[in-house]
């Protein structure tokens, strides 16, 4: 099967320039000005447009069984919806019960992922601690190419880590070389301030960001970050939302410790205003964690990005359909976690920040997919524009634009938290393995075509950053 895409502008993290790109079985096999077509090759018209490596969302959870009820998206639908927004790759989670098998749950997720239109990874959760675990942590690494674990600091009572299940748990993935990743709240202020309020008759999605105030993120980040530095084990916090965190990744970045943040266009763009709209669904549709914050946090996020202490962008891609929302109806406690994405990522990225002036196109393809692939071992398979990698592409439209609608979106929910925002800077075409997917609004995404993407680690690698922490640390001998 051969694509060949001419006349377009290469953009990749760090450079740009002019090429045709021909794409063979899957992979870029040459790029160059005025390549040949060899017979039966097919030929997408670039004039005009923006090649870039398709996004990479780290952070998604289809159809994941979650506070009483299953997100409505599944991994075709929303992979699907991915690629109409130009998302090529994703990386999903597998969350085990506390007490369930590592192993039994990852075979759960990839047989539901089989249907899945794009390639797709998994970070795996620790939700509990036992010789188990830690044992099937190693089969993940070494049999089944899992490079990243993940641990929920908040969620009391179901799939939280306290701290000894997260000194264990880093250990153990500096041993074998795999990055922990964290979701960094704390969860005994949060579920102490849930029960506070609703006692105070408080049950509405307005107490939601009151639970969930930005101290509680800023210290559990601090305590991750210190944990790691301690270990001197590589630290990723997922979607950081506050000013609060981003302080304590800089700082920790500052002394050398190797810390990574990734962020949410949601946490870009949106405030706290939205959990007090007079539409109680509304306000619901909103729910999720962390919350969206009071405005100030948000120039914090921008700059992370633009100093390079938040490296990567993702969605949290988790949709409940205001049915399931409804379950909180009395209790804001209840109302299931969740908020769409992956299809708004990359037109929101860039219609606020390149077109804003705040990142450079370069700086675009990094934080939506190169970087991703970088921390997480798929680069240059993903997240690059060469020779020999994936044909993952987006062909980019800068001026295109598109108005933002749950009447109109692929996504399988009926909210959007972008619900009539104009973006200028859309995927007029997605290329996936060599295939044109998303053809100027036909979505030509097909079921099971999706591969997992087995994901090495660097245990070597690790060993060497290990003895930097410690090199650190060292105390200066008083004579
Ligand atoms: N936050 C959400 O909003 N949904 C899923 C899990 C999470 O941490
Ligand atoms: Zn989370
Ligand atoms: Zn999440």
């Amino acid at each position: 099967m051969q694509l060949l895409i001419r006349g377009g502008t290469v953009v990749t993290h760090e450079e740009s320039f002019r090429a045709d790109v021909l794409c063979v079985d899957g992979r870029i096999a040459a790029l160059g000005t005025d390549l040949g077509v060899p017979g039966g090759t097919e030929v997408v018209d670039a004039g005009g447009l923006l090649v870039m490596p398709g996004g990479i969302d780290p952070h998604t959870h289809m159809e994941l069984p979650f506070m009483g009820t299953v997100a409505s998206e599944d991994f075709y639908s929303g992979t699907a919806a991915g690629l109409a927004g130009g998302t090529t790759s994703i990386i999903d989670f597998v969350i085990p019960n506390p007490q369930q098998s590592l192993l039994e749950a990852f075979g759960a997720w990839r047989g539901w992922a089989e249907k899945s239109a794009a390639d797709y990874g998994f970070h795996v959760a620790i939700t509990w601690w036992s010789e188990q675990v830690r044992e099937e942590m190693g089969v993940l690494v070494r049999e089944h190419g899992i490079n990243s674990f993940k641990h929920f600091m908040a969620y009391k009572n179901a799939i939280m880590a306290a701290d000894d299940t997260l000194v264990a748990s880093f250990e153990r993935c500096l041993e074998l070389g795999a990055m922990p990743t964290v979701h960094a709240e704390n969860g005994e202020l949060v579920d102490h301030l849930q029960r506070k309020l609703l006692a105070q008759g408080l049950t509405g999605p307005e107490a939601h960001p009151l639970s969930r105030p930005a101290q509680v993120e800023g210290e559990a980040a601090s305590r991750a970050i210190s944990i790691a530095g301690t270990l001197g084990v590589p630290l990723y916090l997922v979607h950081v939302s506050t000013a609060d965190a981003v302080e304590q990744i800089r700082l920790a970045r500052r002394q050398g410790q190797p810390v990574y943040g990734e962020v949410l266009p949601g946490h870009l763009l949106l405030d706290d205003s939205v959990y007090r709209h007079p539409d109680w669904q509304v306000a619901a549709g909103h729910v999720m964690s962390p919350p969206f914050r009071p405005a100030q946090h948000q120039q914090a996020l921008w700059q992370g990005l633009q100093s390079g202490d938040l490296q990567t962008t993702a969605t949290d891609h988790c949709c409940f359909c205001a049915e399931q929302k409804a379950a909180g109806r009395d209790d804001f406690s209840k109302i299931p976690n969740g908020t769409a994405g992956i299809e708004e990522r990359m037109a929101v990225l860039w219609d606020e920040g390149v077109n804003s002036g705040r990142l450079s196109m370069h700086e675009f393809v990094a934080i939506t997919s190169s970087n991703t692939a970088k921390l997480f071992n798929l680069f240059p398979r993903k997240g690059a524009v060469r020779v020999g990698a994936d044909a993952d592409l987006v062909l980019w439209d800068p001026e295109g634009t598109r108005l933002i609608s749950a009447r109109t979106h692929h996504q399988n929910v009926d909210f959007n938290i972008f619900e009539g925002k104009t973006v200028r800077g859309i995927p007029r075409h997605t290329i996936s393995q060599g295939r044109l997917v998303w053809c100027d609004g036909d979505l030509r995404a097909e079921r099971g075509a999706g591969r997992y993407l087995p994901r090495p680690a660097w245990p070597a690698v690790y060993q060497q950053l290990s003895q930097r922490a410690a090199h650190n640390r060292a105390e200066p001998v008083l004579r």
